[in-house]
């Protein structure tokens, strides 16, 4: 039967279930990596779980997200990520080597393989025709010991591109219209298929623009074909003999077919304080600019950089602007170094930042109050930049440069200046000296754990019964950031109890106390939500702790596909309400009750949960595997693995 690139890797990876759509499978993984932010933990229950070695062909662990180093604790996390990478079998990347997606792209990823990552952005490896997946730490640990990763067989979505994008319009407009047509709830167990004449006019890094931000959309990943282009880029690269064709066979089918010319697109922004708030750049015309940030996951190649720069040749950044620029990789600040855009960027009044994720996640470069950001990122989340009532839009490299220039936001085909077409290299500078490689000496490295450096929290098995307490009653798209904010907060990643005491604290910072108390009064703690729970990065630190505090269980309209994988994985209850109009029933302070909450999920029952307040039962669904209600009935993963 004719198949589609997606059908073609899974396929070929898989391992266990049937490809039935919906259903779960379980498909080996050749190659995972790690943050710091998440990758601590990651390795933390690797050990926990007794693995002696890594089973994949490839594992790296990035050092990008935590480079700020303010206090020990950073630099501790840095240290142990490295002890522990020697010890086991994994590639080292140090810190100020790059973000890990777009360096992950330049030097390991290859088509037609399976990526796993614990972070949300994972999926930029779809731009090299990798089905490349963002997963909680404790799945990508148990990937990196040889076990298989489950999802859902997907739905596949095929976008299937026509003509090609005129001057100042850009992949990240592409993309920014991709929000706009598939929003950013709705679309979990679906894989997009990027496909048709128009892909060949996109470039690798052009196209992971695209896949990156398809973690907005909420799909599991976005995969384009392996060509001719991606076999420049590859040879570009030093890596030509990693490259293999992929395409789909005539004739392959697919769930839904969305058609997009390339050539219509025009320069787009999403507007506070959601990826999907989409509007065309020429209708906020004027407003005014406070900050720029130009880099992160999204857009830092080579090619946005040095179009950047070009912008900037021989301009001043504005004066009421404040112009930030972070390069992706210590390859694309090489290059810039060595061929004069750095120079370029500093003439203009640029603010070099590090090759890291830094303004991206708020940890620094905050907006002034209520100030506008204009960045080249994937999220805009309310607060996420580390200032509360900033105003974060989400534009392509092109926008942003000529923003800096002109003080206020500016259609880039009006302002006069003319567009840079910049070319792919023919060569990128390749140096490795950065990413520190296994081998058989570093196999006996001791482990450093210094006092930042905690144990992976411990559950109890699922009760018998529930006596919960609405601890909080949120609204629709609650996302991560809400529920675990990074910024400020992320030194304590590797701290539980300590990290703990920021759960949901922008939403209400008496959320942490609360829960403790209840919890030791022999209580549990219930969290009720709307649509969408859950959106956004892959932190499984928004399960980890609300379990540390005693949270058994999230009832909300729907979740988010992997952070509802990560409630499983710490033993709380994702369920969904059967009608969501018991949503608006519900208060925050009514106990909910069920007397055989345990044997209800264990056999795959609906739950029913009582409001003891008013009285009514409340059907919920908890729709989940035999494994996953396995996991979560031993109190999470590493229970389960362990058989505690
Ligand atoms: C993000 O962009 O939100 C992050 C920080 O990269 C997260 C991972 C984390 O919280 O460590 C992600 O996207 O998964
Ligand atoms: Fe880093 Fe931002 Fe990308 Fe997350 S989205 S990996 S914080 S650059």
């Amino acid at each position: 039967m004719a198949q589609n690139i997606v059908d073609k890797i899974l396929a070929s990876h898989l391992k266990e279930g049937e490809f039935i759509k919906g259903r779960e499978i379980g498909i080996r993984v050749d190659q995972t990596l790690t943050q710091d932010a998440t990758g601590t933990m990651a390795y933390l229950q690797f050990e926990a779980m007794g693995l002696k070695e890594i089973k994949t062909d490839l594992s790296v662990s990035y050092v990008d997200h935590n480079t700020v180093q303010v206090g020990f604790e950073n630099s501790d996390d840095h240290k142990y990520l490295q002890t522990v990478a020697a010890r086991y079998g994994v590639v080292y990347s140090r810190p100020g080597n790059g973000i890990c997606h777009q360096v992950h792209l330049e030097r390991f990823g290859k088509p037609g393989t399976t990526l796993l990552g614990s972070d949300s952005h994972t999926p930029t490896g779809g731009g090299i025709g990798q089905v490349a997946i963002g997963a909680g730490g404790l799945d990508v640990a148990v990937a990196m010991g040889g076990g298989l990763f489950y999802t859902a067989a997907p739905k596949v979505y095929l976008v299937k591109m026509s003509g090609e994008l005129g001057p100042w319009a850009t992949a990240k407009d592409v993309v920014l219209k991709m929000l706009e047509l598939l929003t950013t709830k709705g679309n979990v167990g679906v894989m997009l298929e990027y496909g048709g004449p128009g892909v060949k006019t996109l470039s690798v890094p052009q196209r992971a623009t695209i896949a990156n931000m398809g973690a907005e959309m909420g799909v599991t990943c976005s995969v384009f074909p392996s060509d001719n282009v991606t076999k420049r880029f590859m040879k570009a690269q030093g890596r030509e003999a990693d490259w293999t064709e992929l395409k789909a066979d005539r004739g392959a089918k697919y769930d839904r077919v969305i058609g997009l010319n390339l050539s219509a697109v025009e320069p787009m922004a999403a507007c506070p304080h959601s990826p999907g708030s989409v509007k065309p750049v020429s209708e906020l015309e004027g407003g005014p600019v406070d900050q720029v940030c130009i880099g992160s996951c999204t857009n830092s190649s080579y090619r946005d950089m040095f179009t950047v720069a070009e912008i900037m040749k021989g301009r001043k950044v504005a004066a009421s602007v404040s112009l930030g620029i972070a390069p992706g990789s210590r390859q694309v600040l090489q290059m810039m170094a060595r061929k004069g855009a750095l120079a370029n960027l500093l003439d203009s009044g640029a603010r070099i930042l590090e090759s890291a994720c830094g303004f991206c996640i708020g940890n620094h470069f905050s907006p002034k109050s209520g100030g506008v950001s204009l960045r080249t990122s994937n999220r805009n989340f309310e607060a996420r930049s580390g200032t509360a009532d900033a105003q974060v839009y989400l534009v392509s490299p092109e926008v942003a440069a000529v923003a800096a220039v002109t003080g206020k936001f500016t259609d880039p085909r009006k302002a006069g200046i003319p567009y840079p077409a910049v070319k792919e290299p023919g060569a990128f500078l390749v140096d490795d000296s950065m990413f520190i490689k296994p081998s058989a000496e570093l196999k006996g490295t001791e482990v450093f754990r210094g006092p930042n450096i905690g144990e992976p929290p411990k559950n109890d098995r699922m009760p018998e019964r529930l006596g919960g307490t609405v601890m909080i009653h949120v609204g629709d798209k609650i996302t991560t950031d809400h529920i675990m904010p990074a910024g400020a907060r992320l030194k304590y990643r590797s701290n539980v109890p300590k990290y703990a005491q920021y759960v949901f604290e922008n939403v209400d910072p008496t959320f942490h106390k609360r829960c403790l108390e209840n919890k030791a009064a022999g209580g549990h703690n219930v969290i009720v939500a709307g649509e969408s729970y859950g959106q956004g990065s892959s932190r499984e630190h928004a399960a980890m702790c609300p379990m540390y505090l005693g949270v058994k269980a999230v009832v909300a309209k729907s979740f988010e596909r992997i952070h509802a994988a990560n409630l499983i994985n710490f033993g709380i209850a994702p369920l969904t309400f059967k009608s969501p109009a018991d949503y608006d029933g519900i208060k925050a302070g009514d106990k909910l009750t069920c007397p055989d909450w345990r044997a209800a999920v264990a056999e795959g029952r609906p739950v029913l949960l009582k409001n003891e307040r008013t009285g009514a039962s409340i059907e919920c669904v908890c729709a989940l595997s035999g494994r996953q209600r396995a996991i979560l009935t031993a109190g999470g993963l590493l229970n389960h693995t362990t058989g505690k």
